[in-house]
């Protein structure tokens, strides 16, 4: 199947892409991270950060499965019997409440929990894949390169959260994969400043070591001019 090609201005230079052979894949916009009262604010973060890019990625998912393309949504968490949680990751920080412990909204990054679920304003379709990862990275431990590579698919839009953690780590394993991916700013957060400006910068350096940046706007901008025929499957 062919498909227009679309093109948005970013950086460091402009992304190109075929409407058929790209997806949105959508980051841990998962309660426990962006809700006041979940496990994110407990340690101290301030969610907001986070919650100013659910507006921007609300009006992304819309455009996006108004035409019928792909999107994919991932989940950091783990088993309730713990045992695809490397002892090391349950241990670091030395939290007195870590992975696996009772929290504000049910047992901390459990898959089934409410807190490892997806925030409602984002909530996933029953059609859109939902990837249960337990790293950082969406590839690490799932099907997720599998399901790209059944769909045809060569070009990711990233978003969602943390921009330096599991963002960052998901973007750089698809580059090493051979996926093209743009992340927006403004969908994309981090609980600190610092890290989402370095975040990004590191991504588009040296001529898009990883992939470029853009913006939802920009991105929308470019998709107002796009009119095929949305996706049958
Ligand atoms: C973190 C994530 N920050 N989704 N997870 O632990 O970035």
């Amino acid at each position: 199947m062919t498909s227009a090609i679309i093109s948005v201005d970013a950086e460091p230079y402009t992304y190109e892409f075929e409407p058929y052979h790209a997806a949105l894949l959508i980051i841990d916009m998962q309660r426990d991270f962006l809700e006041p009262g979940g496990f994110g604010e407990m340690l101290g973060n301030d969610v907001s950060q986070l919650r100013r890019t659910i507006e921007p990625n609300q009006r992304l998912l819309a455009v996006w499965r108004s035409k019928g393309w792909t999107v994919i949504h991932t989940r950091e968490g783990h088993r309730p019997d713990l045992t695809d949680l490397p002892p090391a990751k349950k241990v670091r920080g030395r939290g007195k409440t870590t992975i696996g412990d009772p929290g504000p909204m049910g047992r901390i990054l459990i898959r089934g929990e409410p807190g490892h679920d997806i925030i409602p304003e984002l909530y996933p379709l029953s059609k859109e894949p939902v990837i249960d990862k337990p790293g950082k990275g969406a590839f690490f431990a799932t099907d997720l390169h599998a399901i790209l590579q059944n769909l045809g698919i060569q070009k990711l839009v990233v978003t969602g959260v943390t921009t330096e953690v599991c963002v960052n780590t998901t973007v750089r394993e698809a580059n090493d994969r051979g996926y093209d991916c743009l992340v927006p700013e403004d969908c994309v957060g981090s609980y600190f400043p610092k890290f989402q400006e370095m975040g990004l910068q590191m991504i588009k350096a040296q001529g898009g070591i990883f992939g470029w940046v853009s913006d939802s706007e920009r991105i929308l901008a470019a998709l107002e001019e796009e009119n095929s025929e949305p996706r049958k499957r």
